[in-house]
């Protein structure tokens, strides 16, 4: 199963390694903006020797309580990068982006995959994506950034997520969008409790009824600081990487983490575990 991702390819016989490149700058740094951009390129030839598969690049912060970008700042910041590291790596390039006009202008800049936390839900994200013809990652969210961990609420979390993807996957494949090139993400921490995450990632195998491949995010999230005792954000590695290597032996295909080479390196043990004969 090889995903095209506007011409770099995706190979999804093997666990990916998604290394996420955040370009949101330091508003107390006052390194100027080529500093950044080198630093960020630096950092984003760093994962793919460390055996990323794809980098997820990202401008505007979707973390809890964080400030909405404009479309003009969010363009600033991830467009140059692009441009720049499109020339420099053959591993795809994905815009985590949920702005129709950011989608547009980070493909023309040669990225190759969408990753939208709104799952196109953003007007004009839909027509966006179906122009573009590039993957698309739809993630799951219940609320908005802003707001979502005040008071997060499910029947049952697997069942909701799943009857959220069938709609949307209709709505994709009404507006023109070939159901191969979506993938589906249930967004940790993006309106769940920690008990809806445990859930979610113990259960996580329900979601291959989708038939679609799975992209997982869990690195460093608060979900496993929460299981660690309050640890904080940089004492998380080992626990992600253990989170990475479960939601791998649950189907999922794509591992969207900060450390790429603990996590290639524990992925490549389990793979070489789980494909032995017998
Ligand atoms: C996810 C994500 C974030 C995720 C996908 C963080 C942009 C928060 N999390 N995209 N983005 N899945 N597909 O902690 O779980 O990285 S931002």
């Amino acid at each position: 199963m090889i995903l095209n991702c506007a011409g770099k390819a995706l190979n999804l016989s093997s666990p990916c390694v998604m290394g996420i490149l955040n370009v949101t700058p330091d508003s107390f740094s006052d390194g100027g903006v080529f500093l950044e951009a080198d630093a960020a390129l630096e950092q984003a030839l760093r994962m793919v020797a460390d055996g990323a598969a794809i980098i997820d690049i990202g401008g505007e912060s979707t973390r809890p309580g964080a400030q909405a970008v404009s479309e003009q700042e969010e363009l600033d910041r991830v467009i140059p990068i692009i441009e720049a590291l499109a020339k420099e790596i053959d591993v795809p390039i994905s815009i985590d982006t949920n702005k129709p006009e950011v989608m547009r202008a980070a493909v023309s800049a040669g990225a190759g995959m969408i990753n939208d936390v709104m799952a196109l839900q953003v007007p004009g994200a839909l027509e966006a994506a179906q122009q573009l013809s590039v993957p698309v990652c739809l993630m799951h969210m219940q609320g908005e950034p802003r707001t979502m961990q005040q008071n997060p609420q499910y029947q049952d979390v697997v069942a909701d997520i799943l009857a959220f993807f069938e709609q949307r996957i209709e709505v994709c494949v009404s507006a023109g969008i070939e159901r191969s090139m979506l993938l589906v993400d249930p967004g940790f921490g993006f309106g769940k409790r920690l008990e809806h995450n445990q859930q979610l990632l113990k259960n996580l195998g329900k979601l291959q009824q989708l038939k679609l491949p799975l992209l997982v995010g869990i690195s460093r999230k608060s979900m496993i600081g929460a299981m660690l005792n309050d640890a904080s954000v940089d004492q998380r590695l080992h626990g992600s990487v253990a989170a990475a290597v479960m939601a791998y032996e649950r189907g999922a295909a794509i591992l969207r983490v900060h450390d790429v080479k603990p996590t290639v390196d524990a992925l490549t043990v389990a793979e070489a575990v789980l494909n032995i004969d017998n």
